[in-house]
């Protein structure tokens, strides 16, 4: 298979891109550093690198039409690139975070779908599978714009679904909760002894696990669709509702 992972520099999407490339998949690794691709690649025997932001509309066509011809018939789009940018209540988050989560949780993965799709529906293969989160599933208190960018995630690929109805084009959304990556040092601007913290003894998922289950889902017999795949660490559950009394 030819597979396009987003978001290839660290995390989940590294650690995708060298599932599928230990397995002799071809794999496009697209991210905006480039060093980090360019190490990437030396670790997988078929590997294109698409340095580029998401968000760049005229960078992202200019890098997908760049793709040497034996990378373009892409089989799977692993829609992985996301961030989350701060854990403030609402009233107090800076705007532009808002904007940069839903350009690039929302937009960007909107857009490369929209580029990608018609090429599998015409080939009548393929398989979209986006990263959503338990926080478009249950809100908590700084979740905010994070959540929702996950929640529309979840919608637009099972909207994706219904609309691919025959095309035999699969959609999967993967819906992680905690899992160690440099996700919680981006939400907290740099602060490692915040994101450290969050982390410290949780036991939480790891990106090889979330490769596991992008693997999984990517590699079942064509007659099988897995439509949303939510996992959590062990250690995570839930907990009561939060219920605030005025004081006397
Ligand atoms: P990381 O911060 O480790 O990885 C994020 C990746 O997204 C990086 O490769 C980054 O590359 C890329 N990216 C961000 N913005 C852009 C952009 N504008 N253009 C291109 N690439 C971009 O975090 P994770 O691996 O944890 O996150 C991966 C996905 O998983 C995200 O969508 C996240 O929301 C989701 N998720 C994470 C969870 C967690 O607890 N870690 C749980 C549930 C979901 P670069 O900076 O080089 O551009
Ligand atoms: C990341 C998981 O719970 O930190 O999507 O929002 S959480």
């Amino acid at each position: 298979m030819i597979v396009l992972v987003t978001g290839a520099s660290s995390g989940f999407g590294y650690a995708i891109a060298k599932k599928f490339g230990a397995n002799n998949h071809k794999v496009i690794a697209l991210a905006r550093r480039k060093s980090r691709l360019e190490s990437l690649a030396k670790e997988i025997p078929h590997c294109a690198i698409l340095p580029c932001d998401i968000c760049d509309k005229t960078a992202l066509k200019e890098a997908l039409d760049s793709l040497p011809d034996d990378f373009k018939k892409i089989d799977v789009l692993v829609n992985n690139a996301g961030l989350a940018l701060g854990i403030n209540p609402a009233q107090e988050c800076d705007f532009s975070d808002w904007e940069q989560m839903i350009n690039t949780n929302i937009k960007a993965l909107s857009h490369i779908t929209h580029l990608l799709l018609p090429q599998m529906v015409e080939r009548k293969s393929g398989h979209i599978i986006t990263i959503g989160s338990i926080a478009g599933r249950y809100p908590y208190p700084g979740g905010n714009v994070y959540g929702a960018t996950k929640a529309f995630v979840r919608q637009f690929a099972l909207g994706l679904r219904a609309d691919l109805a025959g095309s035999n084009v699969r959609v999967s959304d993967i819906e992680p909760g905690l899992a160690e990556s440099e996700f919680s040092l981006v939400r907290f601007k740099g602060n490692s002894d915040k994101a450290n913290a969050l982390y410290k003894n949780s036991n939480a998922l790891q990106p090889q696990d979330i490769a596991e289950a992008v693997y999984w889902v990517a590699t079942l017999p064509k007659h099988i669709n897995i439509n949303t795949l939510e996992m959590m660490p062990t250690s995570q559950s839930f907990s009561a509702l939060n219920v605030h009394r005025d004081s006397d």
